[in-house]
């Protein structure tokens, strides 16, 4: 993998003028305590694995809400969902990098549908299939109506890549909103987190159709989890 991006780095250079800014960058979504409660109630429900999807057709019907999660392989996405859902090998969380090719459905209490999708930014895949993956995905985004919301999970040891800003282009183009998850928050020492979300906060703020407010997540420390949990609740009321 080649990207290369001068957001790699968790020093941030900080203009003034932007600086002003930082008072307005929304970083944790504020819950109420009966939002968190819902979410905590949702997740401790039947969450099953439903069926993996290869081709368009195969999508389920379009009759209950459903978020997705998409980011680059690797990003922690597997291990999010299960940590979400406090299940060990729900969504397989593979060390092989790409090996998911499917959009892996979730049943959560019959309420709401979790996807976890292709990660993208995968090099050791053939041309063809990452062609054949990419349209299947894209294809989804664009057109899929009981969608609510994509995460977009970012590494936050690494910050926004260009396959990253790809992906918001293309749902900012087809208005579907969207919201960064910044994941393995427990790598990274306080002060380096913080720099790294002011900067991706400032960047998604002038992106029309992104949540301004990212969250917070690490996996292994369960940090954010009761948030995510919340917010997709809020989701799964909407009909
Ligand atoms: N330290 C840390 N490692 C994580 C976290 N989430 C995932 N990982 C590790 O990152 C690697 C990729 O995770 P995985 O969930 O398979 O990523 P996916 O390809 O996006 O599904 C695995 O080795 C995980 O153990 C986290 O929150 N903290
Ligand atoms: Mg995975």
């Amino acid at each position: 993998m080649t990207e290369t991006h001068d957001d790699d780095s968790v020093s941030v250079d900080v203009d003034s003028s932007e600086a002003k800014d930082d008072a307005a960058v929304n970083i944790t979504p504020a819950h109420s305590r009966a939002q968190i409660e819902a979410g905590r109630l949702l997740f401790a429900r039947d969450v099953t694995f439903m069926l993996s999807v290869v081709k368009l057709s195969a999508l389920p019907p379009p009759n209950m809400p459903e978020v997705c999660f998409a980011g680059r392989s690797n990003v922690g996405k597997s291990s999010l969902i299960n940590a979400l859902t406090n299940r060990k090998d729900l969504a397989r969380a593979s060390n092989t990098p790409g090996r998911t090719r499917e959009l892996n459905y979730f049943n959560v209490d019959e309420r709401i549908r979790v996807v976890d999708l292709p990660g993208y930014g995968y090099a050791r895949a053939s041309k063809k299939d990452i062609a054949n993956w990419t349209g299947l995905t894209r294809d989804y985004l664009r057109g899929r109506a009981p969608l609510r919301r994509v995460f977009v999970l970012i590494d936050s040891r690494h910050g926004l890549k260009d396959s990253d800003i790809d992906i918001m282009e293309m749902l900012d183009e087809a208005a579907v909103t969207y919201q960064l998850i910044m994941t393995k928050t427990d790598k990274l020492k306080k002060g380096e987190l913080e720099k790294i979300i002011k900067k991706t906060a400032r960047r998604v703020k002038k992106r029309p159709a992104a949540f301004p407010e990212l969250i917070c997540t690490s996996s292994v420390k369960k940090n954010g989890l009761d948030e995510l949990r919340a917010e997709i609740a809020t989701l799964a009321e909407t009909r």
